[in-house]
């Protein structure tokens, strides 16, 4: 038989090793990662509290007409995102569990908060 030749157990290495790296072996913690929208529009955020799991994304995209804003977490040094003009989107992908409050750099009154479970 060929069951334990070099080539066949070679083959085998490389399939098992094909199957592994793609998406479809990628795991169910990959497949159910998503990607929520917050839109911003009349100088809110919206919805301005969003719920997620580690590993989703969160996506802002200003639909505003002329004003651009930002994206702003001041608990993390002030990161913030390039400003947004309309149309324009920015987003960060959330990897630990917590509580992130957040505004608008330019208008302090605009807040949000994501919460990752
Ligand atoms: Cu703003």
């Amino acid at each position: 038989m060929f069951t334990g030749s070099y080539p066949l157990k070679r083959a085998l290495a490389l399939l098992a090793l094909v199957s592994f790296m793609s998406p479809a072996f990628a795991g169910d913690d990959a497949v159910a990662r998503q990607t929520v929208e917050v839109t911003i529009q009349d100088y809110r955020f919206s919805p301005a509290e969003v719920r997620i799991k580690a590993g989703d994304t969160v996506k802002w995209i200003n639909r505003e007409k002329r004003t651009s804003h930002s994206v702003l977490f001041p608990a993390e040094n002030g990161l913030e995102s390039e400003r947004l003009f309309p149309d324009e989107h920015w987003q960060r992908t959330f990897t630990k569990p917590g509580t992130y409050s957040y505004r608008c750099g330019p208008h302090e009154e605009m807040k949000g908060l994501i919460v990752v479970e």
